[in-house]
C-alpha cells in the first residue's frame, strides 16, 4: 500500500475486493490529515497548483472521477490557498447544485445502514440514478477513509461506474467535517449525481448535523434491542422522516413486524420531523432486499408531497442560513477560545467558580468584557 501510495496520485480504497481487477472504479484521493506528516502536504500542493480554477470547474461539470476527486480534496484542506481556490471553484459550480435528493441515514453502528445504502444504491443505478455515497463521521480524525471502520459492506456499489463513494473527510470538529461534507456535497451534484446518500455514525450531535443538510432522514434500527440498548433517544425519532427496522430476514421477520408496530404505536406521539408528512415505521432487509425499493418510492413521494406544499423549498433555504450562521458561530468560538489571554483569564478564574467565590454569570460578564477589550 505504501509504494502505490507513493507512486500514484489515487490509491484502492480499503474495502476494494481482493480479487477486483480494473473493473474497479472507485479510487481514494488521499486527503489532508492532522497526521502531521509535512510530506502530505507537499503532495497536495504539487497536486493541485497544476488545476487552474477552470481545470477543476469543468472537470466537475463533465463528472470527471478523478477531478471530482481532486476537488473534494482541495476543498478538504485546512490551508487557506486551497481555501480560497475552493471556494473560487465552488462559487462557479454553484448554479449547477441543488438538483438531488439528499437522503440522510442513521442509527447505531451494526444497524446496516451501510448495507441499507449498498441495495438501496444498486438499486438506483438500474433506475438510470447516480449515485453519490457520503459519510459522516467526526470520530474518524485518523482513519483515512475507512467507511466508519466496515471497510466491506459496500464492496458491489463501489465496483459500479455511476456511483462515487467518498469517505468522512478526516480531522477536526463536527462543524469542521460537515462543512466540507456539505460543500463535497454540492460538488457531487455538480457533477450529476441526482441521489446523494449521507452515513452517519449515530454520536449524538452528527444525526442533528447530518439532518440539517438533507432532505429526507432516515434512522435504521434493529429489531429485539430496547431503545436504551440502541441509544435512540426520543429527540432523533423526531428528526427522522421514516424509521426502518432492517433485518426483517432470516426468521427475524415476526420480531421485525413487533418492533415495527411497537415505534407506529410510539410515532403517533411524537412530532412529525417535516410538516405535511407522518413519519411511519417500516421493514426491510438489506441481505434479501425485501422492502428496499419501496424506500425508494417512499421516498419520491415524500419529494413530490413536500415539493408542491413549499416545504422542501422552504427547508433548503432555512439550511442554507443554518449554515451560514453555524459557520459564523464556530469561528466566533474558535476565535474565543483560542486567544491566548481568554485562555489564561479562563484558567484563573476557573478554580473561583469552582470555589464558589464568583457567581457564574459574573465569571461569564468577566470573560466576555476581557475579550471585547481585546478586539477592541
Ligand atoms: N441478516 C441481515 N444482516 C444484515 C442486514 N443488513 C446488515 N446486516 C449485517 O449487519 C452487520 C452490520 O452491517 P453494516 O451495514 O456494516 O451496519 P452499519 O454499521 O449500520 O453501517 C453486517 O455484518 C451486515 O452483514 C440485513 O438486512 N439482514
Ligand atoms: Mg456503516
Amino acid at each position: 500500500m505504501k509504494s502505490e501510495e507513493k507512486n500514484s496520485k489515487n490509491y484502492d480504497p480499503d474495502w476494494k475486493p481482493k480479487n477486483a481487477g480494473s473493473e474497479f472504479a472507485v479510487k481514494v484521493v488521499k486527503g489532508i490529515e492532522n497526521s502531521g506528516s509535512k510530506k502530505n502536504t507537499n503532495k497536495m500542493n504539487t497536486r493541485t497548483a497544476d488545476l487552474s480554477t477552470s481545470d477543476f470547474v469543468e472537470g466537475v461539470l463533465r463528472n470527471d472521477r478523478t477531478i471530482l476527486a481532486r476537488t473534494i480534496t482541495l476543498i478538504e484542506s485546512n490551508s487557506q490557498k486551497h481555501n480560497e481556490k475552493a471556494q473560487a471553484v465552488l462559487q462557479k459550480l454553484l448554479p449547477k447544485t441543488g438538483n438531488s435528493i439528499r437522503v440522510g441515514v442513521t442509527g447505531i453502528p451494526g444497524a446496516g445502514k451501510s448495507s441499507i445504502i449498498e441495495t438501496l444504491g444498486l438499486y438506483l443505478l438500474k433506475q438510470g440514478h447516480k449515485v453519490a455515497v457520503l459519510t459522516i463521521d467526526p470520530s474518524s480524525t485518523v482513519t483515512r477513509g475507512s467507511i466508519l471502520g466496515d471497510k466491506t459492506r459496500m464492496e458491489q456499489l463501489s465496483r459500479e461506474e455511476n456511483c462515487f463513494i467518498r469517505p468522512s473527510p478526516s480531522g477536526g470538529t463536527l462543524g469542521g467535517v460537515a462543512r466540507k461534507s456539505r460543500e463535497t456535497m454540492l460538488l457531487c451534484e455538480a457533477a450529476g449525481y441526482d441521489v446523494i446518500l449521507i452515513e452517519t455514525v449515530g454520536v449524538g450531535q452528527s444525526e442533528v448535523t447530518v439532518r440539517s443538510m438533507v432532505d429526507f432522514f432516515l434512522l435504521v434500527m434493529i429489531a429485539g434491542a430496547g431503545d436504551e440498548l440502541q441509544g435512540i433517544k426520543k429527540g432523533v425519532i423526531e428528526l427522522a422522516d421514516a424509521l426502518l427496522i432492517n433485518k426483517a430476514d432470516s426468521g427475524n421477520e415476526a420480531r421485525a413486524n413487533i418492533a415495527k408496530s411497537d415505534y407506529s404505536n410510539a410515532l403517533h406521539y411524537l412530532k412529525p420531523s417535516t410538516e405535511g408528512w407522518i413519519t411511519k415505521a417500516h421493514t426491510c432487509s438489506a441481505l434479501t432486499g425485501n422492502g428496499i425499493p419501496e424506500i425508494w418510492t417512499m421516498i419520491k413521494k415524500f419529494s413530490e408531497i413536500t415539493k408542491n406544499s413549499g416545504v422542501f423549498e422552504k427547508r433548503r433555504k432555512e439550511q442554507s442560513l443554518q449554515w451560514v450562521f453555524g459557520m459564523v458561530e464556530e469561528a466566533l468560538l474558535q476565535n474565543f477560545y483560542n486567544n491566548d489571554d481568554i485562555k489564561k483569564s479562563i484558567s484563573e478564574i476557573k478554580s473561583k467558580i469552582i470555589n464558589a467565590e464568583i457567581l457564574p454569570t459574573s465569571a461569564a460578564s468577566m470573560l466576555l468584557d476581557s475579550y471585547n477589550k481585546i478586539k477592541s
